[in-house]
């Protein structure tokens, strides 16, 4: 099933959801759980270090180098697994992406705080393809102070799910994955594409 949901300023999210078939969803999880070389990155937030509440990992192609929350990630090669999903979202969502970062929840106490994907080599309206394993979780996507009027929005993404945000979803709206008691492992995949370094 496909949802659309046009969002107040001009963003668009499409859902996709089923997208993988659940057999490959889990067999992915489980690949991706064993073999990604996981890392629980220290970020600076409001001059303060701290550990993410998550694993995570950034793959690309070569120069993919992406920098956030005083971070720089240097992209790993594409793994056999993760090259051939690239290409499937392509040819679902349209779009070329040239590198994706991994997140792991390893449980409910595994959060992503809210933020939008704005960092200046993303460029102007980025597209970004979000492909969901294992325990579904709350995504939600907070207005801007530029929206005062408008409610958030929330999805459950999990399961092999494809969420494209496109437009300017990134400009006017925030997103994150709160914590969720009870919540089993999940894995994130957001396929983006780096236009400058
Ligand atoms: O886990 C998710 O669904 C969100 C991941 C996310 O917000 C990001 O990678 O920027």
């Amino acid at each position: 099933m496909v949802r659309v949901e046009q969002l107040a300023g001009g963003g668009l999210l499409t859902l996709h959801d089923p997208w993988l078939p659940s057999a490959e969803a889990e067999a992915l999880l489980s690949t991706l759980q064993d073999t990604v070389v996981w890392k629980q990155e220290k970020i600076r937030l409001f001059g303060r270090e701290h550990f993410q509440p998550r694993l995570s990992a950034w793959m690309g192609d070569p120069g993919t180098i992406y920098r956030y929350s005083g971070l720089t990630l240097q992209p790993a090669p594409w793994t056999p697994a993760l090259a051939g999903l690239r290409e499937r979202v392509e040819a679902t969502s349209g779009v070329p992406f040239n590198s994706v970062l991994l997140n792991y929840y390893r449980s409910g106490d595994d959060a992503m705080g809210f933020h939008a994907d704005a960092e200046p080599e993303l460029g102007q309206n980025p597209v970004i393809a979000s492909v969901s394993l294992g325990g579904h979780r709350r995504f939600v996507l907070k207005p801007t102070r530029d929206l005062p009027d408008e409610a958030p929005v929330t999805l459950s993404l999990g399961g092999g799910s494809l969420l494209v945000m496109s437009g300017t979803t990134q400009h006017f709206w925030r997103h994150g994955v709160p914590r969720q008691a009870g919540a089993g492992p999940r894995i994130n995949l957001t396929f983006r594409r780096i236009v400058a370094s």
